[in-house]
């Protein structure tokens, strides 16, 4: 596929006013027919050709002004209609295609799941529907008429109203749907089949009465009242911290079992992964529950950032993406304990994120060339676009922020934009120059932010000194200093912040020091005794920061930081340089070693009742392996790296024996099972206290787990001991596995927690089991749930297994990936990205790793999708 550039982006040579679709369905032979209200945009030449995208499509007639067009006036292919000479003035186009959603395995276009029809459109799906402007900028008010047998589809679902339905002869019915809003192309969505429903209502700030709809698989409607009551309180909080209202009168959820990614905002009409809708407290984890409500508020929110406004290209798709995952943050941040959701949005982003900016294919959060955009859905642009909308606000401070997203949403309201209109919105509305911070948006790579400070005791001064650089990235070689908003404080000896009489030498305002140039310098005066600078408080910029602070100087933060934040990353950093070291250690074979410091520092928060429990779960976990590896940057040894963190576990686990103990008794729950974020703090603390138990090891440690698995009247509390439990190789780890799959036999969405245990179990036996497990009768390589939870996992989730030094973790991926190319190139691209780091292996690693992705790359044919992304792999 050749390379689409933005510098290449021309308005639509014509626009689509409105289009009615008819769409008669059946499993293999579906009948559409779109008749488009097109007119000529201004600058086009007259009888410019009339291009319309399609995809596998079969053309069954073409009228123009309900003329048939001679056979000489047009040309079809499966990917492109044109029309060769089309009318002056306003015309309609009336086409018929016929699809096969039975013989759909991409999961893009009108496909069926579960015996229900369903259609993904974003980003080029629409076009498997019908021949149109498939682009973003091509906004149309979308009437739709679905026709289907009545036992086979009773429930027949479209964007916006319902404006009629009714029987049909020979046991058919039909359902008609009005969109009064125009969109693009990718939100429109239909959805057919027999579904149950759970019916709620909202009334709006405005006074309006909105019905609210979830549809799921018969029987499954139970399950549906955690997402009922995530959207009803996403529509008071977008009202609330945005003034943005519901806008139709009926909004509506469908979930599906087979979804490529986790679900879609389609107007008025989302729909969803089952698995980001289903939950009840037997069969949903904690973390289940958190992701149910931030996906539905994420897909909610969409419906003002990035429905009524939209991109105006596939470049900008961070427009969309990162401001609604900053909103969807900020949603749970509110709803739940601000600081642990801080730290576990910076825990993935530096996990998936900078691991894909230390890569082959790290590209700049607005990139500026694709070849298949389905790859563009990514860390970067998702959560380091967020990063972007979250450090705008700490430069524009809350009020700035707020004015500049209602500049936006009024100028831009129905319009398709850029991300350079957005950031105008917000200049003009604060008055700031901006050019300087768009370069984030350009420009790929984590930068490096390295610090020294130097204290005059007797001139009561501290002096910062910051050097900015950001490492080459594909296509960028060089880059230009950014704009970065590092939040501090002086932390004195009692803990307290130091104020400070004045400051020279660089731009602060209240907590945030702008750091703008390459080197950059501050100095504070009036600072009356040695303080630790506490730097980049919540993570205020999406940089490494480097030095400045000793051991001894991390460990006074990790006990007094003001700043949640960064006390947890204190620990960090102090485990990560532990890590690191007992890596090397590993690596030549020697003993790992352990510090009595850091001990005392974990158990002090173990120890602290006064700290949330949530937060003690996360600060006393250690950094993944991932992350070491990654802090290691090169030459990565993946089994040292695994020994050196299951030694520092096991010493901790010892060392702190009888503090987790306490904490295990102390906080056993004995009401009834809650998903609320106190309560599952409680749990998540002593279910890392009981681990660390195990990890420390003997009988006794066993024989509890075993209990808790047993006891567990919650899906959290049993998946944590079963995972404990196989992951220490124990010996009743067979049992409850067996047990486990007894239980919840029959339930996908379960059977796919026991799928990924297992897959990411760090042994030598593990690939076989995998292997077998592919065998499973309720394992499906056409289920990309499935795929996930067992060869996702594996590759992304056993650092040890898929970089196994003989090679088979890569080859068996790599045939994974390869036999998914055939059904489903988008997630087999998914899963080949999970080499995105095999540079950094040690050598005969690395030399396995490219063997493999030779292998792939030396396949035809190939998708598009796979292509792409096995080409800047190994480039
Ligand atoms: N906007 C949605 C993206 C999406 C998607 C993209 C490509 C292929 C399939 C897809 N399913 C959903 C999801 C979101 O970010 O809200
Ligand atoms: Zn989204």
């Amino acid at each position: 596929a050749s390379a689409v550039r933005l510098a290449d982006y021309r308005p639509p040579e014509y626009r689509i006013d409105t289009i009615t679709l008819t769409i008669a369905l059946d499993p293999t032979e579906t009948r559409v027919s779109a008749e488009m209200a097109i007119r000529r945009n201004s600058g086009t030449p007259r009888n410019a050709p009339l291009r319309l995208d399609g995809d596998e499509l079969s053309l069954q007639s073409v009228k123009v002004d309900g003329k048939r067009l001679s056979e000489d006036a047009y040309h079809a292919t499966p990917d492109l209609l044109t029309i060769t000479a089309p009318p002056d003035g306003a015309f309609t186009l009336t086409v018929e295609t016929l699809i096969d959603p039975t013989a759909n395995t991409q999961l893009m276009g009108l496909y069926r799941s579960s015996g229900n029809y369903c259609t993904q459109c974003e980003a080029e799906g629409f076009r498997r529907i019908t021949y149109f402007l498939d682009r973003p900028d091509v906004l149309a008010v979308y009437t739709t008429r679905i026709e289907a047998k009545k036992d086979d589809a009773p429930i027949l679902l479209a964007n916006g109203n319902l404006t009629d339905s009714g029987d049909l002869p020979d046991g058919r019915h039909y359902a008609v749907w009005n969109d009064p809003f125009p969109k693009p192309s990718y939100l429109f969505a239909m959805v057919a089949g027999s579904l149950g429903v759970v019916e709620d209502t909202f009334t709006t700030q405005s006074g309006r009465k909105v019905d609210l709809k979830i549809y799921v698989e018969p029987g499954k409607e139970p399950r549906c009242a955690y997402a009922m009551d995530a959207l009803k309180r996403s529509m008071a909080w977008d009202e609330e911290a945005f003034g943005r209202e519901y806008d139709l009168d009926i909004f509506m959820i469908v979930a599906v079992s087979d979804f490529n990614m986790g679900a879609m905002e389609n107007k008025g009409l989302n729909v969803f992964n089952d698995r980001y809708i289903l939950a009840d407290p037997q069969t949903a984890t904690d973390q289940d529950y958190a992701n149910i409500e931030a996906v539905i508020a994420h897909e909610y929110f969409h419906n003002w950032t990035g429905n009524r406004i939209t991109c105006r290209d596939w470049f900008q798709l961070c427009l969309k993406e990162g401001l609604t995952v900053f909103r969807d943050q900020e949603f749970s941040s509110d709803q739940r304990s601000r600081a642990v959701k801080r730290i576990s949005d910076v825990r993935l982003l530096k996990s998936h994120q900078f691991a894909e900016d230390a890569g082959p294919l790290a590209h700049p959060v607005r990139p500026n060339t694709y070849k298949e955009i389905n790859n563009f859905y990514t860390a970067t642009v998702y959560e380091k676009g967020a990063e972007l909308i979250r450090m705008l606000k700490t430069v524009l401070g809350p009020e700035g922020f707020r004015a500049g997203m209602d500049r936006y949403f009024e100028r831009h309201d129905g319009q398709a934009v850029t991300v350079e209109d957005f950031l105008a919105a917000f200049a003009d509305a604060t008055g700031t120059d901006l050019s300087q911070f768009m370069l984030w948006y350009e420009q790929a790579g984590t930068p490096a932010l390295a610090v020294t400070s130097a204290f005059d005791a007797a001139g009561e001064k501290l002096t910062l000194t910051f050097e900015q650089s950001c490492p080459p990235t594909p296509g960028q070689p060089v880059k230009k200093p950014m704009h970065i908003p590092v939040r501090f404080g002086l932390v004195g000896p009692d803990g307290q912040d130091l104020s400070y009489a004045a400051v020279s030498g660089a731009t602060v305002s209240g907590d945030t020091i702008h750091v703008v140039d390459e080197r950059h310098k501050v100095t504070f005066s009036g600072v009356k005794a040695l303080p630790v600078p506490s730097l980049l408080r919540g993570f205020s910029a999406p940089v490494k920061l480097v030095g400045g602070l000793t051991a001894a100087d991390l460990t006074f933060l990790a006990g007094h930081d003001g700043d949640p934040f960064n006390r947890w990353q204190a620990i960090q950093n102090l485990a990560m340089g532990l890590l690191t070291e007992a890596t090397a250690a590993a690596h030549a074979g020697k003993p790992t070693p352990t510090d009595d410091a850091f001990l005392e520092a974990m158990g002090a928060i173990a120890g602290d009742d006064g700290l949330d429990p949530a937060f003690r779960a996360l600060a006393l976990q250690l950094p993944g392996e991932t992350d070491i590896a990654r802090d290691i940057g090169e030459d990565v040894d993946p089994d040292a790296v695994a020994t050196a963190r299951t030694a520092l576990r096991a010493a901790i686990g010892t060392a702190l024996g009888d503090t987790f103990g306490a904490l295990y008794d102390g906080l056993a729950d004995s009401g009834p099972y809650s998903p609320d974020a106190a309560a599952a703090g409680r749990r998540a603390l002593r279910n890392v206290a009981l681990d660390y138990l195990l990890a420390a090891g003997g009988a006794a440690a066993e024989a509890r787990t075993r209990d808790h698995y047993l006891a567990a009247d919650n899906m959290t509390d049993r998946l944590a001991a079963m995972t404990s439990l196989v992951n220490a190789s124990a010996p009743a780890a067979a049992e409850a596995l067996a047990d486990f799959h007894d239980r919840f036999a029959g339930d996908p969405l379960v059977i796919d927690k026991w799928f990924a245990v297992q897959a990411a179990a760090p042994f030598a036996e593990t690939l076989s089991k995998v292997e077998e497990l592919t065998g499973h009768p309720a394992f499906s390589w056409s289920n990309p749930n499935r795929v996930r939870s067992l060869i996702g996992v594996f590759a992304t989730g056993n650092p040890t297994q898929f970089n196994r030094a003989d090679g088979a973790g890569f080859e068996f991926v790599a045939e994974a990936v390869l036999r998914l190319d055939r059904s489903n190139p988008q997630v087999a691209a998914r899963l080949l990205s999970a080499f995105r780091s095999w540079r950094a292996l040690e050598p005969e690693r690395r030399e396995r790793a490219e063997a493999a992705l030779r292998q792939v790359a030396a396949t035809t044919p190939l998708s598009a999708d796979v292509q792409d992304i096995v080409s800047r792999s190994l480039d």
